[in-house]
């Protein structure tokens, strides 16, 4: 199990929202149980440094950073963590290859996380230490297949440990993600209606709000797929997906509006991203309740199917 393998309470992993998961929101995360993630993805390299330097002083439990592959920063960001010796580094947005003999070379836990079983059987080669395999129903950036389908997939084709994103939010997603063959799970959504959460209130607000079909993917056409909450900004552009290709001029527009979301709070122009699961996430909680919550959940969760299952007798 997860927790085992990392040495720490429960087997989950917070998912490195970025511009959310600060220092101060992982090292949370990781004394109450699951493992912390700082997310990097709009960071440069001093800023990720002084995170992780200032979550080593907030926790004693370990942690790990997330580097999104698309970050213009990315090569200082790997060297800078091979130095500063983090217990586990994901990935996301790209294929971390030529960075895998540096970070495990530093003693770190390499964690990618994967969209599809060729990049799964990719990492493993490259020595991914365990996979993080997300289906589309994720917020953010996402790949086109289900965690349902995904998962069992990734599973029967690696020979290293799976983790399930994408989609879970209490104890029967967590339950079946280890139906699946995941040894954890990693959660983002939940954890964005976290008191400790350091969103806008508008940005929590809209997440109790959001209904199952509130989610969209933008940005399909131009090969960079974001799931956020539907608003003026997913109209705007998908309308321009529609009419122009500028690539870039266009991913700048979602980059600079996940800023107006998280900090302004901007729920009509803003990227507010979040998984299909938000409709389920209606109360905001402190965090070491969520965590409780999935992990009780899933045990009390765990009697009724055996239930179900002599009930089926057949
Ligand atoms: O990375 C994520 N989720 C993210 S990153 C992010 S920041 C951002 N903001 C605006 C535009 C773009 C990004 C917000 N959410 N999840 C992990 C994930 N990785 N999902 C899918 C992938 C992925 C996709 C393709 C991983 C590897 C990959 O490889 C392609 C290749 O072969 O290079």
């Amino acid at each position: 199990m997860l927790n085992k393998i990392l040495k720490i309470k429960y087997p989950i992993i917070q998912g490195a929202m970025a511009n959310i998961a600060t220092a101060e929101f992982a090292a949370a995360v990781s004394n109450c149980g699951g493992l912390g993630i700082i997310g990097t993805g709009a960071m440069n390299v001093e800023e990720a440094r002084a995170s992780i330097q200032k979550c080593k002083k907030l926790t004693e439990k370990p942690f790990g950073v997330n580097v999104m592959m698309m970050n213009p920063y990315t090569k200082e960001i790997m060297e800078m963590i091979a130095e500063e010796k983090v217990a586990v580094v994901t990935t996301g947005a790209g294929n971390p290859g030529i960075y895998m003999d540096m970070l495990k070379a530093s003693g770190a836990k390499v964690f990618p996380v994967v969209p599809s079983v060729a990049l799964a059987i990719r990492m493993e080669r490259s020595g991914a230490d365990a996979l993080i395999v997300e289906g589309g129903e994720a917020g953010g950036h996402v790949g086109e297949q289900t965690t349902m389908a995904l998962v069992p997939q990734v599973v029967d084709a690696v020979n290293i440990p799976v983790i399930a994103a994408g989609g879970v939010a209490d104890g029967r997603g967590l339950n079946a993600a280890l139906s699946l063959g995941a040894i954890g799970v990693q959660v983002g959504t939940c954890l964005l209606v976290a008191d400790e959460c350091p969103i806008h209130e508008n940005y929590k607000l809209a997440t109790i709000k959001a209904k199952d079909t509130d989610t969209i993917v933008t940005g399909r056409s131009l090969n960079s797929p974001v799931r956020v909450m539907k608003n003026k900004m997913t109209r705007e552009h998908l309308r321009l997906e529609a009419e122009v290709s500028d690539r870039e001029e266009l991913e700048k527009l979602t980059l600079g509006a996940l800023r107006k979301a998280v900090f302004e709070g901007d729920m009509q122009n803003g990227s507010v991203m979040m998984g299909q699961i938000a409709g389920m996430c209606k109360e905001q909680k402190p965090l070491q309740k969520i965590l409780d919550d999935i992990m009780e959940g899933s045990k009390k969760e765990l009697q009724n199917l055996i239930s179900k299952h002599e009930e089926m007798s057949w």
